[in-house]
C-alpha cells in the first residue's frame, strides 16, 4: 500500500522482515542501554553483524546510552542500507505516562537523523508494539501522523517504508494510513 503527499513524498507499507528491504537507513526498536535484545533489534544485529555493536559501544562510552524518545545512528554493517538509526520507544504502562509523546519523539529522532545524514529512503518497524506492549492501533496512528508531518516539511526523504511483521500489523497500519 502506498500514499503520497502533494510534494510527491511517499509512505509505503510492506509486510515482511525489515532486514531484507533495501533502503538508505533502517530504524531499529532499541532499548535505552543500546544493549541489543530480541525482536527486531535481535534480527538487525544478527543480519548486520558485529560492526553495529562496536559503534554502539563507542556511543555508550561517550553518552551512556540513549534516553527514551531519542535515537542514535550507526553503520548498517552487512544490512542492505548505509545506516541504522536506533530509536528508543516507550514501555507502555497505562497511556498516562507520556507514552504517545515519547513514541512520536522516537519516530522524530529517526526522521531528523535521516535529514542530517541526507537519507532519501528510511524504513521503520512498528516501534514499541512488541515487547514494550504499546497497543498497535494507537501506535500506528502516531507513527503515520509523525511521518506525514515530517514529509510535509523540508527534508531529504523521498520515501518512508513501514515494514510490518505479520498480516495483523500490516492491516492495522493500512487502516491508519487510510
Ligand atoms: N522486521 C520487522 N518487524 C519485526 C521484525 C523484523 N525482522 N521482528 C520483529 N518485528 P519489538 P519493542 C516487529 O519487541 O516493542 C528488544 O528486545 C514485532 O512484531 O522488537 O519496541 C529491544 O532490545 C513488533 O511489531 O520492539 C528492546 O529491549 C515490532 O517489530 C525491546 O525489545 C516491535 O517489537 C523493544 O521493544
Amino acid at each position: 500500500m502506498e500514499w503520497s503527499n502533494p510534494e510527491g513524498r511517499r509512505i509505503r507499507l510492506v509486510e515482511g522482515d525489515i532486514t531484507r528491504v533495501p533502503v538508505d537507513a533502517i530504524a531499529n526498536a532499541a532499548n535505552s542501554a543500546l544493549a541489543g535484545g530480541g525482536g527486531v533489534d535481535g534480527a538487525i544485529h544478527r543480519a548486520g553483524g558485529p560492526a553495529i555493536m562496536r559503534e554502539l559501544d563507542v556511543i555508550r562510552a561517550r553518552q551512556g546510552g540513549c534516553p527514551t524518545g531519542r535515537a542514535v545512528a550507526t553503520t548498517a554493517g552487512n544490512l542492505p542500507a548505509k545506516w541504522v538509526f536506533h530509536a528508543v520507544g516507550p514501555v507502555y504502562r497505562d497511556g498516562r505516562h507520556n507514552e504517545p509523546a515519547l513514541l512520536a519523539s522516537a519516530y522524530r529522532g529517526c526522521l531528523d537523523l535521516a535529514r542530517e545524514h541526507g537519507a532519501r529512503t528510511l524504513s521503520f518497524p512498528s516501534i514499541s508494539t512488541g515487547v514494550y506492549g504499546y497497543p498497535i492501533e494507537e501506535a500506528a496512528r502516531i507513527a503515520i501522523a509523525t511521518v506525514r508531518e515530517h514529509l510535509a516539511a523540508e527534508t531529504t526523504l523521498e520515501e518512508v517504508v513501514f515494514v510490518l511483521f505479520g498480516r495483523a500489523a500490516y492491516d492495522t497500519f493500512a487502516q491508519a494510513l487510510g
